[in-house]
């Protein structure tokens, strides 16, 4: 193999502007992965108190304020917790994939990071597995993720 030049960002959060957007839908989860994502970026060197929590009433919402958010100037990076779940309900598709996609669009619009801590499951006990259950904490690795994004952009701006 031939030499290359490789990147990767690295966790150090000091210094950086970061908001959560969090959803009151499903609340008791939420909660959790909003202790995981500011518990996460504690470890990663940031003070809490330095992030605003916006919330909004449920994931649908999410995107709208991460947007904003994102396009504001004032912020290197956005994490969203959520939590769709399905429960029996056909609304579950449409809540999940239109978080999902708008998360995505608030990201590529603005060239600000927006990470996914959104869950999507079957249920309760499956999301509460994944908000510092047997499955770990998606929002604290979603924090984890916007950190090394915001670290990785600032490399690649350099070049
Ligand atoms: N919002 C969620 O965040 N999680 C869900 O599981 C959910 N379900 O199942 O309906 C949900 N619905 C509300 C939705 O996000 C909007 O707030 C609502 O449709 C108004 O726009």
């Amino acid at each position: 193999m031939g030499e290359y030049t490789e990147y990767e960002g690295n966790l150090d959060a000091s210094g950086m502007r970061v908001a959560i957007v969090a959803s009151r839908f499903n609340d008791d989860v939420t909660k959790l992965l909003l202790d995981g994502a500011l518990r996460e970026l504690a470890d990663r060197g940031l003070d809490p108190e330095s992030v605003p929590v916006v919330w909004v009433p449920g994931a649908f919402e999410i995107p709208l304020v991460a947007k904003r958010l994102a396009e504001s100037g004032e912020r290197d990076a956005v994490i969203c917790v959520g939590a769709v779940i399905r429960g029996d309900t056909p609304h579950f598709d449409y809540v999940a994939g239109e978080c999902a996609a708008g998360v995505s669009r608030a990201a590529l619009d603005s060239g600000v990071p927006v990470a996914f801590g959104v869950l999507t499951t079957e249920d309760r006990d499956q999301a509460l597995a994944r908000a510092g259950g047997v499955e770990g904490n998606k929002g604290a690795e979603a924090a984890a993720t916007a950190v090394e994004m915001v670290d990785l952009l600032r490399q690649l701006g350099k070049e």
